[in-house]
Order: structure tokens, then sequence, then C-alpha cells
């Protein structure tokens, strides 16, 4: 099967294009089952549901949706008890789903670039968002909520699965009002007495563009909540905090709105990357103090580049440093082209870079931690907005270029030890979710700011989609050792296709 030459890279492929795309087809059924089919052993304190949404359909009753990021929201929950494990995957049964599953065809323009039936005068002047709450999932003050960017949340039954509606988080949102995929828990606020609470925010963008921050208790409840404008037009996926501070990168884009208001294209599309102009990073004070004891934001430049996911920031005495996920430029969404005939080689992979913004001198330091192709970064939760050692992420089996993740790596950015489980060249995985291995790491079903035991002393949870058996399996591996075999594999009776985020839920 190791067929293709890519002209760029000097390497034989890891993967086809053909077992690729077949993790991408729609699964349509909805499944409730015990896992039977188990290779090793489910680590009996291994305690919990892992969480995951991402898109389940990638066509609606036969016609194609044009970008993954367009496919409604399917949650799988996957629920360890006692070294068993079961399964059960839902669609969010959001507004638009219902709608379109009722009709057997599209109804709504899809953010990247799916479009109704008919060519550009059936689409033109429809600027209806479908909320497709595909990109998160989340449990919080008793509920769990399916996320998704330019939306409301929708709750869902955390044990069926059921939808039981959009949710305002208690009239904290307005109908229509946005509420990012990417919240962080922070396992010790130091505005709360050292309580964890939940931060997110939301973006308005525009001719400037609108941040707004939240923070909830553990209950639910609204603690905080302030907005700030940035100048320019702003698409921000995911941000970092540390105790003191909520940092976006404001990614160099310009929008031109025109072929979506005309039917052409979906707003994503008309995002174009400005490699010429610098990439701006607003850090926002979390803390809402009285007006003369208030800090103001500050305003970082660096280098143009593409963030979309960050690992992890923290303070290191006057600066503030940041992990993340940098593209050399945004992998554009083209119109007419077929996400599933995706040329890699031609696409700049992401890479890891560590950001250190000077807090005294304003300047901003780069330096590239792990060029190895990689996304979905993800650190100890004791380690949200401190400084952590390890980053796990999906990475390619390939040391260069562009290429689908096949692998997880494990970077330590202490002593530059790097560890890589691959899965090729027929397996492809998704986020890994690191679980420390001790449930006193948990208080409340909460995480503590304390490490119990070492910083990778713990599991990764991740979904391999196997293009061998076209089916997809929960992978455990030990986080300590990705050179040892999985410590168990959870071969599920049917696909999943390629997902976003998730989290896990102790119990
Ligand atoms: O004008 C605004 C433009 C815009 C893009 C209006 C807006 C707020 C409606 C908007 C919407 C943005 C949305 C809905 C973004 C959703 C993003 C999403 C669902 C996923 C992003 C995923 C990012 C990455 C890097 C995924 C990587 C995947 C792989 C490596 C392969 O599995
Ligand atoms: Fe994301």
């Amino acid at each position: 099967q190791l067929n293709e030459r890519a002209s760029t890279v000097p390497t034989v492929l890891s993967y086809t294009r053909e077992d690729w795309q077949k993790g991408y087809n729609s699964l349509k059924e909805e499944f409730d089952y015990w896992i039977e089919d188990i290779e090793g052993e489910i680590p009996p304190e291994l305690h919990g549901t892992l969480f995951r949404n991402g898109p389940g359909l990638l066509d609606i009753n036969g016609q194609m949706i044009h970008h993954p990021f367009d496919g409604d929201g399917m949650i799988c929950a996957i629920t360890f008890d006692s070294g068993r494990a079961h399964f059960r995957n839902r669609f969010v049964r959001s507004e638009g789903y219902l709608a379109e599953q009722a009709a057997g065809r599209i109804l709504y323009r899809g953010v990247f670039g799916t479009q109704k039936p008919g060519g550009w005068l059936a689409n033109a002047f429809d600027f209806r968002l479908k909320n497709i709450a595909n990109t998160n999932i989340l449990y919080w003050g008793d509920k769990l909520l399916a996320l998704w960017e330019a939306a409301e949340p929708h709750r869902l039954d955390p044990t069926t699965l059921e939808t039981i509606g959009l949710d305002r988080l208690d009239g904290v949102l307005k109908p229509g009002d946005a509420f990012a995929a990417h919240p962080w828990i922070d396992p010790a606020c130091n505005q709360d007495d050292g309580a964890p609470c939940l931060v997110n925010f939301s973006i308005k963008p525009g001719l400037s563009s609108t941040i707004t921050l939240f923070e909830f208790n553990p209950a639910g409840k609204l603690l905080r909540k302030h907005a700030h404008s940035v100048p320019g037009f702003a698409f921000i996926h995911d941000f970092v905090i540390t105790p003191d501070y909520a940092i976006f990168f404001q990614n160099p884009v310009s929008f031109n709105p025109l072929p979506f208001l005309f039917g052409k294209s979906g707003p994503g599309e008309c995002i174009t990357f400005n490699p010429e102009k610098p990439t701006r990073i607003a850090v926002i004070p979390r803390a809402v103090g009285s007006k003369k004891d208030k800090k103001p934001d500050l305003a970082f430049e660096t280098h143009a580049g593409f963030v979309f996911h960050h690992a992890n920031a923290f303070q290191d005495s006057d600066e503030i440093v940041i992990d993340s996920v940098c593209y050399g430029s945004l992998p554009s969404v083209e119109a007419g082209a077929d996400f599933r005939e995706t040329a890699f080689e031609k696409l700049a992979p992401g890479q890891l870079w560590r950001f250190r913004l000077n807090l005294t001198t304003q300047q901003v330091q780069r330096e590239l931690l792990e060029s190895q192709c990689c996304e979905f970064p993800y650190v100890h939760p004791a380690k949200a907005g401190r400084s952590h050692r390890y980053i796990y992420m999906g990475a390619a089996d390939v040391a260069e270029g562009n290429a689908p993740l096949q692998a997880i790596l494990k970077v330590d950015v202490e002593s530059g030890e790097r560890q890589l489980w691959s899965a090729a060249p027929q397996g492809y995985v998704s986020e890994p979710i690191f679980v420390p291995r001790s449930s006193a790491a948990f208080k409340d079903g909460l995480p503590t700011d304390t490490l119990v035991g070492a910083e990778d002393d713990g599991w990764l949870l991740t979904l391999v989609y196997n293009a061998a058996h076209e089916r997809s399996e929960v992978v455990i591996l030990d986080a300590r050792n990705l050179h040892q075999e999985p410590v168990a594999r959870l071969r599920l009776k049917h696909h999943v296709p390629y997902g976003l985020h998730g989290s896990f839920t102790p119990h």
C-alpha cells in the first residue's frame, strides 16, 4: 500500500489516500453496547467517561458536505468501569440536523463552504447559521454541553446522550450568542480561594472584534464576564490562560464577505491569510478589579502564522510562555475542491512553537520546539495555566512534511526528549486525552492543581481509525512510555469518522 511518492518530501508515504479517505465516511447508525473485542487489559483503576465530539455526517442523504468542519456533531461516550468499557454514540439533535434529516437534503449553508443545491442563486443572501454542535464536549456544572464556536451550546443527557436543547448557561447567553469550543478548567483559581473554575470566551468579529471572557464556578454559576475590543477582524478558535491572564492570538487574516453574501462560498472561505502582517497577541487580565486597580489589556506582535490550537501557557518571572501549534499559513478551504482530495504535501504542516512574551520589554521571542507535523496538543489537567513538562499531540508518522495524523507524540519540553507511538500505515489517530492514574488527581470530579506522582503518570486515550478493518478502536497508552505496546485496544464494531475534541469526566 506504500505506493505514492510526494515530490517535496523524500520519503515513502506512511499512508494511502484511499485508506485515509475512508475515515471520512459518515456514521449514520447510533450504537449502545459493551465493548467485547479487547486486546490487552483496561486498567481497573480507570473510572470515568471519555466524551468525544466531531462531525458524524459527511453527507446529508448522499449530498456531500463541502468540508468536515461543516458536519453535524456526533458524540461518542466511552465509559470505563472496573476493567470494562461501554460505547455509545448519538447525534446532537440540533434544529438543523432534525430539519435536514426530515427533508433528506441540505437545507443550510455551512461556514466552511457547504451550499444548498441549486447554485449560487439558491444560496445568496441566506445568512442563517446551522448550529452543528460538532467541536467539543464538556461536563461542567452538572450539564453535558456540546460546543460549536459560532453559537450557543447544546445540552445533552450525560447517560443517554439525548439532546435536551440549546443551553444559554442560565441566562448568561442571549439567543444567537457565540460561546467558544475551547474552555479551560483552571484547577485552582486564585480569585476564588483556590477553587476550580471554567474559563471560556466568545468572539464577535467585525471591523473591530469583541472578545468576551467568561468564568464559571463548579456549579455552573457565572463568576466573571467582561468584554474587550481588538482592532480589526478576528477569527480566534482557541486561547490560553495563566492564573492572571487570558491570551488570544489574532492571526493576520482579512475577511471579504462578498462571495458569502452572493452565495458563492461559506464565510470560512472568505478569510485570507496576510503573511506580510504580524500576528497580534492580546493579553487580557482575568480579574475584574475596580477601575483604579484594574490592569490594562496588553498587546504584543510576532511573526505571521496561523494558530488554531494552543497546548498551554504559564508565567515565568516577567515572561508569559505559550506553547502552540502554528502553521506557516492558513490551510485555506478552496471553493470547488473536495476535501477528500487534500494534497497534504502542498500544505504547511502544523508545528509546535514556544512564544515568550516579555511583559517588561514588550518583545516576543519564538522558538521551534518540534518540527514534526502535529495537531491537537494536550497537557496534564493539573498543569492548565501552569508550567508543564510534557505535551501530548497527534502527529504525522514521518518527521518531515505535512501528512495525516497517524501517531501520538510526547514531547518533554525540559529535556527535549520525545517519544512516538505510531499507528501507521493503516491507523489514523485523534486527539490524545491524558488521564492521571491516581484518582486523587481529581476532587469532586474536577482536576486539582497538585500532581499526584509524575506529570506523565497516567494514560493517553485516543480513538484510532483502522483502515484495514474499516473500524475504529479506543487505544489506551501508558503516557510514561510510548515505546511500549498499548495497554489496551478496544475494538469497536464500526468506524468513527475523524473527530475534533473531547474530555474525560472521572466517576
Ligand atoms: O466571520 C466569521 C468567520 C467564521 C470562520 C463568522 C463565524 C464566527 C461564523 C465563523 C465561524 C467559525 C467556526 C464555526 C469555526 C469552526 C471550526 C471547527 C469546527 C473546527 C476547527 C478545527 C481545527 C483544526 C486545526 C482541525 C484539525 C484537524 C485535523 C488535523 C484532521 O483531523
Ligand atoms: Fe479546536
